[in-house]
């Protein structure tokens, strides 16, 4: 079932340099592909239908250069400070892609840089999960142009779109809510450098899309593991109504600041 005729979508992505603020006021260097020249903590989400063709422009407004590609589908583009670049690109197949800075993969797409392409090809209610680790001070050693030692990586933080938990249930796109029966679909774009693995309690969810593991397609499970820069869809269909807790299933992910739980943990909402 197609949602709409497919067309040309003109979308615009702003590469803007801040800071993150973590759920206990710690803050960390971060950038963000942002949908207006303003910075966001979160990245700009493009939606399509199946069969769209995707025109963007993206557009550095930081001081250094970036890079940018959608992973493991075009190369990677420079784009030198308050330079612009253009990608058109026809997405055929329904699925989810991740686009990022893959400058000194991954250093760049771990200051925060990666964002979420999703195609579509159904109406049903939808929510959307950028989950990322971080870790205090790498962030700081890539800009200062140091190195990062990714075999030795602890992260401190944990976050869904940018926010842990309690606020990650304010956040309309992230907090899934619905009814017994209802057809959900939850979007999960790992663009952290760690896997999590997400536990579903009162439910199970079935696997529609995996971009790294396709053999999983069509497994119901209570916990699903998302790699490192992995897309997953995931469909679920409440046969309970209550609230029920999804959180990373390795357990200094549910904390922030080695404070429970203050990480990767939110909650279901299921109406009668
Ligand atoms: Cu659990």
């Amino acid at each position: 079932m197609l949602s709409g005729k497919a067309a040309t979508v003109y979308e615009h992505l702003y590469i803007t340099a801040d800071s993150l603020e973590l759920v206990d006021g710690v803050k960390i260097p971060h950038a963000t592909f942002s949908g207006s020249p303003v910075f966001s903590p979160k990245n700009h989400r493009i939606l399509l239908n199946v069969g769209d063709q995707l025109d963007l422009w993206v557009h550095n407004l930081d001081s250094i250069e970036h890079e940018f590609a959608v992973y493991q589908l075009t190369g990677n583009q420079l784009i030198a400070p308050g330079d612009s670049i253009q990608v058109i690109q026809t997405f055929s197949n329904p699925g989810l892609h991740i686009y990022h800075d893959p400058k000194n993969f991954p250093d760049y797409t771990s200051l925060g840089l990666g964002g979420m392409i999703v195609v579509k090809d159904h109406n049903h209610a939808s929510f959307y999960w950028n989950i990322k680790e971080h870790a205090l001070g790498s962030n700081s050693t890539i800009l200062n142009g140091g190195t990062v030692n990714w075999g030795d990586y602890n992260p401190d933080y944990f976050t869904l779109n940018g926010r842990s938990n309690p606020e990650i249930n304010n956040d309309v796109d992230a907090r899934v809510t619905g009814n017994v029966g209802d057809t959900l679909m939850i979007y999960v774009a790992n663009t952290g450098q760690s896997i999590h693995s997400l536990h579903f309690h009162g439910y199970h969810v079935k696997v529609v899309y995996a971009s790294d593991h396709s053999f999983r397609v069509g497994w119901m499970k209570d916990t699903q593991p998302v790699s490192a820069m992995e897309g997953l869809i995931l469909e679920l269909i409440p046969d309970q109504s209550g609230e029920y807790p999804v959180h990373d299933h390795n357990l200094v992910a549910t904390t922030g600041g080695n404070v429970y739980p203050y990480g990767m943990f939110t909650t279901l909402l299921i109406d009668p």
